[in-house]
Formats: structure tokens, sequence, C-alpha cells
């Protein structure tokens, strides 16, 4: 080879790098900051609570919160065996009340996963046979004609698949078919835009599907399928960089790293999207304990798919708790609530001090009568159910938006007006 030829195969090599989809090592005093929010989750032991995501986020993380992490899992085992098998632990304990739905089982899957269990014996044959029925479930929802949807979310669905496939256990290649079908025909995922969170967990139970070879009869299909997902969520990558929005580039990213796609600049997207979650990372935009858990694997080069074979000897840092001081402010700002989609509708101007959380400002709004609000507490914390008395019903949800028309990325606990700013509380399908 002369120089010149020398000189293109190593500007190809380059090329070919550059294509590869890698995150540079970040600040190790950012990453720490994020795991220091999660430690006061860890505190909060009820089953309401209780977050699987919290303790595989950590465990992928690199970082470690010690004999708390390891109590951790040991309530996070007691109260999930109680409520899903019935053994008992605490019978007048209130809190047993509702069954952890698919996709919180898949999620107990994974913590126990991140520890380096597999699921076996009695037990957790019964946990793999429950978690292998509600998807039966949704797939006779979803129907032989596809027309139907899961009861729960293609997102939870995706989620169930990735559980068993982490552990070995075989679905039938019709429960997996579903799933491809829906990533085909991409309507049946969404309605209006696509939902960057949904088609990455589907990408991840497929990639998972793929490395441990459990439906070889639908393996080219899988292959085609994560190609499709890729080339969609390359598409979905904003003018910021990032792929969706700012939450959903962390679940995105655990599906695009190490990967790479021939002739497509995935290496510059892929650092463009780094960038864009690191400066919204110091901007504070994590507050929320899930959206951590879900961030962090990414800022150690880790992924879902990794608990196929989880690495439990890796060095962690040790956080230190810290005890964070709430700034007090004296000022007082005006935030317009507004419901259109109840007779009559309600508008009104609440006074609340400056930093308060939408949540404060519909706690006021409450108490100062007129306005009637319900939650329900769930792992992205509070979500709202019921406005002025109405329940959204099936496929119906209380969507949160800006006036005059953006929705907002952050739930009530989390989100907080400005000055003047008019909320809309819409009564939306989805
Ligand atoms: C499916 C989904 C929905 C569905 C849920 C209905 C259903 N039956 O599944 C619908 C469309 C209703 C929805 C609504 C909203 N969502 Co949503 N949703 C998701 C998604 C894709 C999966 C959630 C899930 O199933 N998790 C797994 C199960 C096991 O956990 P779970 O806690 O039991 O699941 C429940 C909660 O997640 C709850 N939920 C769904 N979204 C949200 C958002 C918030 C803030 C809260 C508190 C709860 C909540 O619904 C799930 C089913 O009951 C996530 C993506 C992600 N990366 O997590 C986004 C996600 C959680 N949603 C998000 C947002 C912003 C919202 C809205 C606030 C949007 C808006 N402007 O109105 C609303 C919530 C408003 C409210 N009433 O409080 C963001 C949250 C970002 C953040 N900072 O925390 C995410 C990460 C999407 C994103 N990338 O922007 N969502």
């Amino acid at each position: 080879m002369g120089h010149l030829g020398v000189l293109l195969f190593l500007l190809g090599g380059l090329g070919a790098l550059a294509d590869i989809c890698e995150i540079p090592q970040v600040d190790s005093k950012l990453v720490e900051r994020l795991g220091q929010r999660l430690l006061p989750w860890m505190d909060w032991l009820s089953l309401e609570h209780l977050n699987p995501s919290i303790y595989v986020g950590l465990r992928l993380s690199s970082l470690q919160a010690g004999a708390r992490e390891a109590f951790y899992l040991h309530i996070l085992k007691l109260s999930y065996q109680h409520s899903l098998l019935g053994l008992t632990f605490n019978d007048d304990n209130s809190d047993y009340q509702d069954k952890p739905s698919m996709g919180q089982l898949a999620l107990y899957l994974l913590a126990l996963r991140a520890n380096c269990e597999l699921v076996e014996g009695r037990k957790g044959d019964r946990l793999v046979s429950q978690l292998k029925r509600f998807l039966e479930d949704e797939k006779k929802a979803i129907g032989h004609n596809n027309k139907g949807q899961p009861h729960t979310s293609y997102y939870q669905y995706g989620l169930g698949i990735l559980a068993l496939c982490v552990h070995q256990k075989r679905l039938h290649d019709s429960v997996v078919g579903k799933l491809l079908y829906a990533v085909e025909h991409e309507q049946h995922l969404h309605q209006g835009h696509l939902s960057v969170d949904t088609v990455a967990m589907a990408g991840l139970a497929f990639t998972c599907l793929e490395h441990s070879n459990l439906n070889p009869n639908r393996k080219h299909q899988i292959t085609r399928a994560i190609e499709n997902i890729r080339e969609k969520i390359l598409k979905a990558q904003t003018p910021e960089g990032y792929f969706g929005n700012v939450y959903s580039t962390p679940l995105a990213l655990q599906l695009l790293m190490k990967s790479s796609m021939p002739g497509v600049e995935l290496g510059t997207a892929c650092l463009k999207a780094r960038a864009a979650l690191l400066a919204s990372v110091q901007d504070g935009a994590f507050q929320n304990a899930l959206m951590i858990s879900q961030l962090l694997p990414v800022l150690n080069g880790k992924s879902y798919v990794d608990l196929i074979s989880p690495d439990c000897e890796a060095p962690r840092v040790m956080l230190k708790p810290v005890v964070e001081t709430p700034s007090q402010t004296q000022e007082v700002i005006s935030v317009v609530l507004n419901v259109p989609s109840v007779s009559p509708p309600y508008i009104n101007s609440i006074s609340v001090p400056a930093g308060s959380s939408l949540e404060d400002v519909l706690k006021k709004a409450q108490k100062l009568r007129g306005f009637m609000y319900g939650t329900q507490n769930t792992l992205s914390g509070p979500f709202l159910t019921s406005v002025m008395g109405k329940e959204a019903g099936e496929r119906e949800f209380w969507q949160l938006l800006r006036a005059p028309d953006t929705p907002l990325l952050q739930g009530i606990a989390e989100y907080t007006p400005k000055d003047g700013e008019t909320i809309e509380l819409r009564l939306a399908t989805w």
C-alpha cells in the first residue's frame, strides 16, 4: 500500500469510529450530585414509594449506596413477594392494597438481575409465570388483527419482554410478534407523534432477544426492527441534540450506545445528544428520581441490556448523603390556573411563593376553595388523575400545558411555574 493508500485506510478507520455511538466519561462530581438525589428515596420504604427502577439505575451506575442499597433490595423483595405471591410480611399494613402492575413486576425482576440474581425456585417461577400471564393477557387485548391496544402500554409490554429476557426466560414467538408488529406499523405505538421512550424500550427488549437468541424463528425480524428503531430515534433528534425530548434521551442513548450504523454519522449524533443532556443536567432538569435512574447507566456507559450478564464486582464510588436546605424566598408570584374541559370552566389566579411547584399551586387553589384535584402515586411521582371531581377515563389523561399550547415535560411535583404563567389542565386522549 502506498502513502495515499495508508492515509485513505486511516481516514476510513476514523470514519468508521465516528459511526459508533460512544459516550465519553463525564465529570464524576456531576454524576455524584445526581446520585445523591436518589438517596432520600431509598429511605422511603412504603410500598407506594418503593421504586425498583432506582435500584436498577444505581447498580448500573458508577455509584453505590452501601448498606442502604442492600437494605433497599431486601425491602423490595419483602414487599413485592408479599403483594405478588401473598407471602405474609406485615398483615395489618394497609399499603398492600394494589398489586404491582406488569411494568412494576418487570422492573422488580430487573432489580434482582442487577444484583446478579436469577429468578429460580418456586417463588421465582411464580413471578415469571405472573409476568408471562400479564403479557399473554396484553397479547389478547391487542388481538389477532392487531387492532386493539394493550391495557397498560407498549412501553410496559417492552419492559416485560426485556425483564424475562435478561433472566433468559423464553416467550412465545406470538408475544414478541405483537411488539414487532407495533414497531413495523408505527401508528400503533402512539397517536400524533412518535414516543421515543416507547420505541427505545422496545429496542432494548429486541437487543436482549437478539443477543440471547431466545426466539430464533424471529431472528431476522428482530434485527430489522432494531435497525428500524435506531433510524426512527435518529430522525427524532431535535436541533438542540435531544432524541425526542430531554427525558427520552437517556433511554434512547441506552439503545444507541455501542451500536453502529453503516453510512450514518451515529457518533456525531450521540456526542451532540450527550452535550445537550449534560447542559440540561447542569441546569437542574434532572430532579425526578425515575429520570435520574434511567440516566445514570448511560453516564456509566451501560444499558439495561447489560443485565444479561451484569458485573456485580465493578468498583463503584460510595455516595455521601448531603442535606439540601430549601432556599427561602419572600417573593410571591401569581400563576393562572385554567381548566376549560369542565363545566362551568375554572379559571383563577393563584399566589404562591416563587419556586413553588405546580403541585403547590394546585394545593393552594384547593385550599382557597372552588378547585379540587386527585393524584395517584407512581414511580414517576404524583400523577394527576382527577380535576374538579372529573376522573380521566379509559385512554384519557389530564394533560399539563403551559398556555397557549405547550405540553409540560415535567409532572406536577417538579414543574415550577414562573410569575404570570397560565397553566392549563386539559382532559386529553392518548
Ligand atoms: C406511558 C406514558 C404516559 C401515559 C400513561 C398512561 C398509561 N396507562 O400508561 C400518558 C400518555 C397518560 C402519560 C402522561 C404524561 N406523561 Co408520561 N410517560 C409514559 C412513559 C412512556 C411510560 C411510563 C411507564 O409505563 N412506566 C413504567 C411503569 C412500570 O411505571 P409506573 O410508574 O407504574 O407507570 C405509570 C407512571 O409512569 C404514569 N405516568 C406516565 N407519565 C407520567 C408522568 C409523570 C410526571 C408522572 C408523575 C406519572 C406518569 O403512568 C404510568 C402508568 O400508570 C414514560 C417514559 C419513561 N421514560 O418513563 C413517559 C414519561 C414518564 N411521561 C412524561 C410526562 C412529562 C407526562 C405528562 C406530564 C405530559 C403532560 N404534559 O401532560 C403526563 C402526566 C400528566 C399527569 N396527569 O400527571 C415524562 C416525564 C418526565 C419527567 N420529568 O419526569 C416521560 C419520561 C416522557 C418524556 N420523555 O417526556 N405518560
